[in-house]
């Protein structure tokens, strides 16, 4: 049976969320965005109550929440900053490859440290020349003994300034492309180094950062899953991180059309609100639908992942769908507004630009189409590594 209504349990995570949004995230959204503030004080919080490392399984200490839960979470944190909501959401993205690559006493003393503390970890895939093109990445990691030495540099990480553990992905096989990629959990020493914080259009209370890897060693424990089989490590990373992206988006899109609509109410033009003009009715229906189906496409890409099932074609509709639509829903919020919507005193126009960078990290629209069209026209079988329980 199909049922799109949520258990009590989801509803009272969804009060949660939304009160932790409502109270100590949106109160200050425009403030951190406007001076680029790291949100110490919320993370802390956050933590405190339980609102991040949600996906941490219970036998690790986690609260094993299911990805269904963390895109409800996800899109109600997201509605009070998105910023905010990537820094608290990216331990997500980095504790996945050790939850899915790692040795069980990896796992937990990761786990652990986590759940213990507010610590930060970060996912470190992306370079200068490797992009989308994961493969072409040029870090280097060299068996020496029972270490590894890692070499190179990593750009776009998020929390990276902050982080005390990073999963770096290195090639160690260099001649043999997406077959020559390993991953490493690595603790934050003095060999890695902080180049710089990037100053950027949105998400500006996130912190986005280059981190070099100057000779640093990892001991030989915390390379996860295979040698050599990192690419697909990324890519299975990548697919249960995607909803979660999508209900970001989703909370972008919700916070703009919620705007949008109060705004159209009260704005009074050729004698009526401007709500009465059916020019702006269209534009809020749209907006509507949009946010509507980009719930659904992030809670389907959530569900099957909840089910044990791939889910790769539809993490890449739902990442797709409602990273496009938060862009479109945001730039018709400012359209509502008028010529306040470009006004840094209305609150639209920081949505439009936090909506910019769905639509690029965790794979730009364009990599999701082409993962949608690959999985249509030439569906492949991929076996998952038996290592797999995130
Ligand atoms: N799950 C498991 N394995 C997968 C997979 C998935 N979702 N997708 C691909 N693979 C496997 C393939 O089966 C193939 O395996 P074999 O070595 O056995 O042949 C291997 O991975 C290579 O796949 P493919 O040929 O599709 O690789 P490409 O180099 O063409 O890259 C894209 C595919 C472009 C989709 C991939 O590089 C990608 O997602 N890029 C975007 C990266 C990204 O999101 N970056 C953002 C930074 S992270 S915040």
């Amino acid at each position: 049976m199909v049922d799109f209504s949520l258990t009590d349990e989801q509803k009272n995570l969804r009060e949660l969320a939304h009160d932790f949004a409502a109270r100590e995230i949106r109160p200050v959204a425009w403030e951190l965005d406007r001076d680029s503030t790291w949100p110490q004080a919320i993370i802390d919080k956050a933590h405190e109550v339980g609102l991040m490392n949600t996906h941490l399984p219970e036998q690790y200490g986690g609260p094993g929440l299911d990805y269904l839960d963390g895109c409800i979470i996800e899109e109600e944190l997201s509605w009070g900053c998105s910023g905010v909501q990537t820094s608290l959401g990216a331990n997500g993205l980095a504790s996945a490859p050790v939850m899915l690559g790692g040795s069980e006493d990896v796992k937990r003393e990761f786990a652990e440290e986590l759940v213990a503390e507010p610590k930060l970890a970060s996912f470190c895939l992306t370079e200068p020349d490797a992009g989308s093109d994961v493969s072409g990445m040029r870090t280097r990691a060299v068996r020496k003994g029972d270490k590894y030495v890692i070499n190179g540099s990593k750009c776009f990480i998020t929390n990276g300034s902050y982080a005390d553990w990073f999963v770096v992905y290195a090639k160690t096989d260099p001649e043999a492309g997406h077959r020559g990629i390993s991953a490493f959990l690595v603790r934050r020493d003095d060999t890695v180094i902080v180049d710089k914080k990037e100053d950027k259009l949105g998400q500006r209370a996130s912190n986005t950062a280059t981190i070099t890897f100057n000779e640093t060693e990892v001991d030989a424990r915390y390379l996860l899953g295979e040698e050599n089989k990192g690419f697909k490590l990324a890519m299975m990373v990548l697919d249960r991180t995607r909803p979660g992206v999508a209900a970001m988006a989703t909370g972008i899109a919700r916070a703009a059309f919620e705007f949008a609509c109060d705004y159209s109410k009260e704005r009074v033009q050729f004698g009526v609100p401007i709500a009465m003009h059916q020019a702006i009715q269209f534009m809020i229906a749209d907006m509507a639908t949009k946010v509507h189906l980009s719930r659904l496409a992030a809670w389907n890409s959530a569900v099957l992942l909840d089910q044990g099932k791939r889910n790769t074609l539809e993490s890449s509709h739902a990442k797709r769908f409602a990273a496009d639509s938060a862009m479109e829903v945001t730039t018709d919020a400012v359209q509502v507004y008028g010529g306040y919507g470009f006004i840094k005193d209305y609150p639209v126009e920081k949505l439009m630009r936090d909506a910019k960078i769905m639509q690029l990290y965790e794979g730009t629209s364009q990599i999701q189409r082409l993962v949608i069209a690959r999985e249509t026209l030439l569906p492949r079988r991929i076996e998952e590594p038996a290592t797999a329980t995130a």
